[in-house]
């Protein structure tokens, strides 16, 4: 049954002043739409805006352990409605229910973290240089955030952002993607629900063109926090430095899985299943490069290939299916036209490379999975984020070589080794460019509360999860108390002059 969802501005729900809606389709069947939804426009975000603004001097003023409690009941009531939650995303995004399951999972565990941050947000006292004062510090929220989430991870990509958000003190204009609106407003309802005040949170749909732009040009908004592409990544630095706004960034990546000869082999091509497969490959932690040692070349992708075929693909609902549909008709267009390049740079197509369409395919975005051999470091395929179902395969003759070829990408956000070799192991840790990286398991499936981010084009040195998203969200206010009762000069008043 279709639904049709508002804004919810200021405590409100409302509908958008363009009066126009756009609809969210099932990936898995494109004849049931989630629902229908505000297609805003910037005097919509201007209204959210001034909500957030009206919301924020008495939201900031609660005291953060009191700020964690209602976030703690938001939490509260998310895990009860995990698995209504679950078989929506399974309707709305297609990963399959285990997979929502752990989504909605990912955003508990971060809200009741955020709780407990709420008797930490530690800070840190020096010394000062001058006798009887006092030098000390303090977060204090930034303002206003505006965060533009992706749909992969629809509740717990915006958790991750909310609710640190929340919890130091900001108010919110929250733009979810266009491809899992619902997702995002019952998650939105949720705060509701728990008692957060009036325009303390606030979530306008529609497109980045309009919503997303209007959230980065807005100069009430002061810190932005976008998860997706490296494009719209580069514009919104772009603009929001033309503001000088804060801004994290956190843009996907080309995540290598090494295997070398010493690997437990069964292990190895269990990763990368999950690594590759695991969310039809559409995570920004998706293994999307396999690079072996040539020692153990055959014996793994003999048993990778088997396995890589076997996998149920159709309609996540159904517990027994492996892989879901691709989000979209353009992401499919996309993974389609990357098939394509690859076998014009001349890799070798062992394995898929097709749209299904016969049958329960038939109404989905369904894409078999795709393994490309006798790749090349430098193709196209080993180089660009397909974010779909597909493996590019790189043999390797060494460690170092491997690492070269790892290495060998604008991206660096996560990265795996295979090994039993400790030697191995430790200078993967040391040499591989990535903000992770992962000993004897697949590139995803990082936990909430550690720093989640990546190096080079990944990003721009910021971490979300864990204690440093707290950098993002908040500012710090440097504090001298002097009770010395008289003038004292830093720099200037020598050791002798205080006794
Ligand atoms: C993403 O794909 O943007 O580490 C996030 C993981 C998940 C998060 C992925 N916990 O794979």
């Amino acid at each position: 049954m279709s639904k049709e969802y508002k804004n919810y501005i200021g405590g409100k729900w409302v509908e958008s002043k363009s009066g126009k809606r756009f609809e969210s389709r099932n990936p898995a069947n494109w004849e049931e739409v989630i629902g229908t939804f505000p297609k805003s426009t910037k005097e919509d975000v201007a209204d959210a805006v001034e909500a957030a603004k009206k919301a924020f001097p008495r939201w900031k003023k609660i005291p953060a352990p009191k700020r964690g409690e209602i976030l703690r009941r938001a939490t509260e009531i998310l895990v009860e409605r995990k698995e209504e939650l679950a078989r929506l995303m399974t309707r709305e995004m297609g990963k399959v229910l285990k997979e929502t399951r752990g989504d909605v999972q990912e955003g508990i565990d971060t809200g009741f973290y955020a709780f407990g941050e709420g008797r930490r947000l530690f800070s840190q006292n020096a010394p000062s240089e001058l006798p009887d004062k006092l030098a000390l510090t303090f977060r204090l929220p930034v303002g206003i955030a505006g965060l533009i989430t992706p749909w992969n991870f629809p509740i717990a990509i915006p958790a991750w952002k909310i609710f640190p958000a929340l919890l130091a003190g900001n108010t919110v204009v929250f733009k979810p993607a266009t491809d899992t609106p619902a997702c995002a407003v019952e998650f939105v309802k949720i705060f509701e629900e728990a008692g957060l005040p009036p325009g303390v949170l606030n979530i306008v749909t529609g497109t980045g063109a309009e919503v997303g732009e209007a959230i980065l040009n807005h100069p009430d908004i002061g810190v932005v926090a976008f998860t997706g592409s490296i494009e719209i990544g580069s514009r919104i630095a772009e603009v929001a430095g033309k503001h000088l706004k804060k801004v994290s960034l956190e843009l996907g990546g080309k995540n290598p899985q090494i295997v070398m000869p010493s690997a437990d082999v069964d292990l190895a091509v269990d990763g990368a299943l999950w690594g590759a497969f695991g969310t039809t490959g559409q995570r920004c932690t998706a293994t999307s490069r396999l690079i072996i040692h040539e020692d153990i070349y055959d014996e793994f992708m003999h048993r990778f290939i088997e396995r890589a075929k076997g996998l149920k693909i159709g309609n996540g609902l159904d517990e027994s299916v492996e892989v879901g549909p691709v989000i979209n008709e353009a992401q499919l267009r996309k993974i389609e036209m990357y098939v394509r390049i690859g076998q014009e740079e001349g890799a070798h197509l062992t394995l898929g490379g097709h749209r299904l369409t016969d049958g329960e395919y038939a109404k989905g975005w369904f894409f078999e999975p795709t393994i490309f051999e006798g790749v090349k470091p430098d193709m196209r395929i080993a180089q660009e984020e397909i974010f779909g179902p597909v493996v590019s395969v790189i043999k390797v003759k060494s460690l170092d070589e491997a690492f070269e070829v790892a290495n060998g990408v604008k991206y660096g956000l996560s990265s795996s080794i295979y090994t039993r070799d400790l030697r191995e192991a430790m200078r993967a840790i040391n040499e591989l460019e990535a903000g992770i990286t992962y000993v004897n398991a697949p590139t995803i499936g990082a936990e909430c509360h550690l720093p989640f981010g990546g190096v080079k084009s990944t990003g721009n040195g910021h971490r979300e999860g864990g204690w440093t998203v707290y950098e993002i969200f908040t500012e710090w206010k440097t504090v001298y108390i002097d009770f010395s009762g008289k003038l004292q000069k830093a720099q200037i008043d020598t050791w002798e002059d205080m006794e």
